[in-house]
């Protein structure tokens, strides 16, 4: 008997039975728990609750079957409780529930970091672990810095992002990151922080299908940067390949392969923050792979674990890794990391994450199923208050014009709408909705999806 089979595994009705036991206390519960990014008194007044999920579909706490258009929150890229990480974590679970990583070790971490390195661009093959996508970012931050000082280029301080960009919620994320409400109530932020122009330019690259053709050039603002700052002051830039936060903003064609090479010139670190598309959102691994330009640093979390157990992971090129291992033997390389990093559950979870993807190829997906996704998308064009329509691999974004004196109204309308009278979960940031379901969803899925939005954005005129 293993350890697993002793406790009596819960099945979808026990859950349930525990689910309705707590729900009897839900109208006291509804004041304690402070909701992250979100109207919390508006939410009391019309909850959207879910009790459970499948595959392609949430199940409401009313009995709703909701379609998920956006795999939770990016995350849950082959959908929801699938059977090889509920088995994994199940077992994990029952046999070693945690174990320290300082000093100490548990195979499985080693074990899942080989599996990683395996599937991300060539030299990144070093993998630290964390428990969020902020988190890997500010371990990816905090790595530049030291990468620089340990080669004796300590005056490297400087980090650069980019408008629009977003990095997580730590002061590191923050600093770097482009979005407005995230800074403003939270200064000062860290010093030395300068910021790109982003990339999304409507008037020139209306309707784009795939990436926009114009705005390469943009790449060259980190120039403008270095003759401003020095290249001799600045550690590192750090970009999302894709931004999905922000209102999905994608690269221009040739904009990344630029930001490489002018990097390269000034002995800049690129840091590629993958932790939404990672895991096969644009139909390979990572976006590096995708788009062929590989980053020094890339930062992971959702898509690792399926969403499942919290857990991120900074991919770290063999360059930027060894310049750590040079001191004594006996010396912490560095003086990072979380009681959680390589925590057993995440671990298993990631395991059975990877399993899922290689077995079911859904990697691919986002290119098998990338025209067809991108039709559906753009025969939304048209419909009221529909100002631009955007794709790339499984994402897509339908830009909505905001009413007048009202930015992100009608957007959340529109989010509010398709969940309670479409059964569609779908996110919206301002007056953009945003779309990343899982990647096991099918061609009917896809038609379900864009007629249900296309239902949403009628009534929402
Ligand atoms: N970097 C990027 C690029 C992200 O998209 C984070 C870091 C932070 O990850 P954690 O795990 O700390 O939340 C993110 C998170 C949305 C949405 O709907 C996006 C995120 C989180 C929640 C909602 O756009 N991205």
């Amino acid at each position: 008997m293993t350890p697993a089979d002793r406790d009596s595994t819960p099945t979808a009705e026990t859950f349930g039975d525990l689910y309705e036991a707590q729900a009897t206390r839900l109208p006291e519960a509804m004041d304690a728990f402070w909701m992250p990014f979100s109207a919390n008194r508006q939410f009391r007044k019309a909850p959207r609750m879910l009790a459970s999920a499948r595959d392609m579909h949430y199940q409401t706490t009313d009995g709703r079957e909701i379609l998920d258009g956006t795999g939770g929150l990016w995350c849950c890229n082959a959908g929801h409780s699938r059977p090889r990480i509920v088995q994994a974590v199940q077992r994990q679970i029952a046999t070693m529930d945690f174990a320290p990583t300082f000093q100490m070790g548990h195979p499985l971490p080693f074990v899942l970091a080989e599996r990683l390195a395996a599937i991300a661009p060539e030299p990144l093959k070093h993998v630290f672990f964390t428990n969020s996508g902020s988190e890997s970012v500010d371990t990816a931050l905090k790595m530049a810095l030291a990468y620089h000082r340990a080669r004796g280029e300590g005056q490297r301080t400087r980090l650069i992002g980019r408008e629009k960009g977003y990095h997580g919620v730590g002061f590191g994320g923050i600093s770097v990151g482009g979005m407005v409400n995230n800074r403003k109530f939270y200064g000062p932020l860290l010093p030395g922080v300068d910021h790109l122009r982003h990339t999304l330019d409507i008037a020139r690259n209306p309707y784009s299908r795939g990436l926009p053709a114009q705005g390469a050039e943009l790449a060259d603002d980190l120039e403008r940067l270095v003759q401003l700052h020095d290249a001799s002051t600045i550690a590192a830039v750090i970009v999302e390949p894709i931004s999905g936060s922000a209102g999905v903003v994608l690269p221009p064609m040739g904009y990344l392969d630029r930001l490489r090479r002018i990097c390269d010139k000034h002995g800049i670190l690129l840091i590629f923050d993958e932790v939404i598309t990672g895991f096969g959102r644009v139909g390979k691994a990572f976006a590096a792979q995708r788009f062929g330009v590989t980053p020094d640093l890339m930062t992971t979390a959702k898509g690792l674990t399926n969403g499942s157990v919290p857990m991120g992971a900074v991919f770290v090129s063999d360059k930027v890794h060894e310049a750590f291992m040079q001191g004594p033997e006996g010396m912490i390389d560095l003086f990072h990391g979380y009681t959680y990093s390589g925590h057993p559950l995440a671990c298993a979870a990631a395991l059975g994450a990877l399993d899922t993807y290689e077995e079911e190829g859904l990697f691919e997906k986002a290119i098998e199923l990338g025209d067809y996704w991108e039709l559906g998308m753009h025969s939304l064009r048209g419909l009221p208050n529909v100002i631009d329509i955007r794709n790339f691999g499984l994402i897509g974004a339908v830009e909505l014009a905001p009413r007048e004196g009202a930015v992100g109204a009608r957007g959340f309308e529109a989010f509010t709408r398709s969940f309670h009278d479409h059964d569609l979960l779908i996110r919206t940031t301002g007056d953009v909705i945003a779309l990343s379901p899982p990647l096991i969803l099918q061609r009917v899925h896809i038609d379900q999806i864009v007629e249900r939005l296309g239902a949403t954005i009628r009534a929402t005129a």
